[in-house]
């Protein structure tokens, strides 16, 4: 047997041994390999003469013609057997469900929106909204504000072009839903109105745009008792403390007469300022067609940023609108708690 079919018979059958890629590979570089056998016989023809090389060159040519084949041919089978086992190992059900938890979390402004919802609600409050670009009579004329007061400064407010003849402002509070639920609705009323307020003011307290959460109530004998009893009980269940304080101290606001501001007793030592209240003026029931000789109406305003922060214990109102993912995952709720 000459050497060429010496080499061809011991390739082909450990080929048919070889069982991983990586044997094949071994194998193909014992062939054709830079010190491979088939190689280096290839190397020699050029000390034979002529007429060797011609027969020899041929020899070996077929030779390389088989065993490429065959490598070709095994490589196949392998690789299929390779895919396979992959396949069983790698199974993946893309039906069943998510193994891992929703990794969102709920802002404290949403989750301290919810809680207070939820606390009025059970009161017997319902919410009403508005829209925040709001026309100059609903934000201040129907609330008894006068041309010459303050708030309608142009420091505070943030005015927009008029729309035929009517002057628009961003609401500065969310009272104008309060109007447009007593024109729109016969007392008795009891309704909250969450949502945002804009005023051109901006520190580690103050933001120009707000948030905001009111009352308001009309009833035949509403007095300022039940003001008082309200806000106490509202109080006592969202600070989550049932022996919480309140002071009321005399105030002045436009729109109610007479008027308090609410603190609240903090930490054993002092007192908070959380919150705006009063009796709803005459002059604000008679803009909503409402005869203040038969009706009455307590109403309240309080920042929920402000209490978001005092309950959280968060630093700085700016942090609120950032946006930034770690302070989110840091001061934000699970959704599971979510009320
Ligand atoms: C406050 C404080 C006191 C208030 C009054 C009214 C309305 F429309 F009924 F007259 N809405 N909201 C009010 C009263 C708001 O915020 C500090």
């Amino acid at each position: 047997m000459n050497r060429v079919e010496q080499i061809k018979r011991t390739f082909l059958k450990e080929l048919e041994e070889v069982d991983t890629l990586q044997g094949l590979e071994d194998l193909r570089v014992r062939a054709f390999g830079k010190k491979g056998e088939l190689t280096l016989l290839m190397k020699e023809l050029g000390q034979k003469t002529p007429e060797e090389r011609r027969t020899w060159g041929a020899e070996l040519n077929a030779l390389k013609d088989v065993l490429t084949t065959a490598l070709e041919a095994r490589k196949e089978i392998l690789e299929e057997g390779c895919l396979k086992d992959q396949l069983a190992s790698e199974s993946l059900d893309v039906t069943l469900p998510p193994h891992a938890r929703p990794r969102g979390k709920i802002h404290p402004l949403s989750h301290v929106l919810d809680q207070a919802i939820h606390i009025f609600g059970q009161m017997g409050f319902v919410v009403a909204e508005g829209p925040d670009i709001e026309e100059d009579f609903y934000n201040f004329t129907a609330l008894n504000i006068p041309r010459e007061h303050p708030a309608r400064q142009e420091q505070d407010t943030f005015y927009l072009p008029s729309s035929n003849g009517q002057p628009l402002v961003l609401r500065t509070h969310t009272s104008p839903v309060q109007i447009r639920t007593m024109q729109k609705n016969p007392p008795p009323i009891r309704i909250i109105a969450p949502g945002r307020a804009y005023r051109s003011d901006y520190d580690a307290t103050h933001a120009p745009m707000f948030h905001q959460i009111e009352g308001l109530v009309v009833d035949k004998h509403t007095h300022m008792g039940h003001l008082k009893g309200c806000l106490e009980e509202f109080c006592r269940l969202f600070f989550e403390n049932p022996s919480l304080k309140l002071r009321f101290r005399p105030g002045y606001f436009p729109f109610t007469e007479p008027s308090a501001e609410v603190d609240i007793s903090w930490k054993g030592e002092s007192w908070l300022e959380i919150l705006g209240c009063g009796m709803v003026h005459p002059n604000v029931l008679r803009n909503c067609d409402i005869d203040p000789t038969t009706y009455q109406g307590f109403a309240f305003g309080m920042g929920l940023d402000r209490i978001a922060m005092l309950k959280y214990g968060i630093e700085d109102l700016r942090l609120f609108f950032d946006s930034d993912l770690r302070w989110l995952n840091h001061y934000g709720f699970a959704p599971e708690a979510r009320e």
